[in-house]
């Protein structure tokens, strides 16, 4: 009989830690990409992609919706997490279990082994977006790692220090890549170059990108 204790969890193509408490599992998420993608459709048919404005009044190339008990948002007064969505004045759509299973099983194959995301930011690119480099530093728990999903058009991610002058090192995310960002690592400079055209089979001419969180 085994014992081992990841038996139900779906094959690991490859695991690299990118930088203390950075690992990537690529492939992880592959074989489950057409449902989550369908889950994805359901909620952003009920919280529609918007690009929102940062409180400098620039408006993000990429599009944003959420799912879960609560979502960030961005207008000209700030950033935060809000439990209502913007647009609709209703709550976020709840975070279907084929996310929330896969994030959970993401971050316990990364040593954090009672993950509970009660926030999912979905973003979503097209040829040309971008996200400049930035740290998550609103949520409640920092302790807690942020695992992020890749699904579509692959896209280069900056990934830096907790020093915006340091040079990021920059990595391939494709279709199906997931990274937990934890320990050392949550509070590191981040970003996504812009993303160049391409046709995925799933998506067409776009990327989307899942980001699990502890918030509240
Ligand atoms: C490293 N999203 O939504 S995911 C974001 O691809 C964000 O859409 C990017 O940065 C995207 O805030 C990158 C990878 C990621 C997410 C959070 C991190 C890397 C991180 C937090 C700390 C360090
Ligand atoms: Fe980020």
């Amino acid at each position: 009989m085994s014992t081992d204790l990841f038996d139900d969890l779906p094959p690991v193509v490859s695991r690299e830690t990118l930088a203390p408490g950075a690992v990537l599992l690529r492939g992880f998420a592959r074989e489950e990409g057409a449902a989550l993608l369908q889950a994805i459709a359901e909620v952003t048919r009920q919280s529609p992609f918007r690009h929102l404005v940062t409180p400098g009044g620039y408006t993000m190339s990429v599009a944003m919706s959420n799912c879960g008990a609560l979502g960030w948002v961005s207008d000209r007064s700030g950033y935060r997490y809000d439990a209502l969505d913007p647009l609709s004045g209703q709550p976020w759509p709840a975070m279907p279990a084929i996310l929330r299973g896969l994030a959970v099983r993401a971050a316990a194959q990364a040593g954090f082994a009672d993950f509970e995301p009660d926030a999912c930011l979905v973003n979503r690119y097209e040829p040309g977006a971008r996200l400049s480099l930035h740290q998550d530093r609103d949520e409640q728990d920092l302790s807690a790692p942020i695992v992020s999903v890749s699904l579509g058009l692959p896209a280069v991610f900056l990934f830096g220090s907790t020093s915006r002058s340091d040079k990021p090192q920059r990595h391939r995310l494709a279709h199906g890549d997931v990274v937990v960002w934890g320990g050392p690592s949550r509070l590191a400079f981040h970003g996504v170059a812009p993303l160049a055209d391409g046709e995925h089979v799933l998506l067409g001419r776009q990327r989307i990108n899942l980001t699990f969180r502890c918030a509240g």
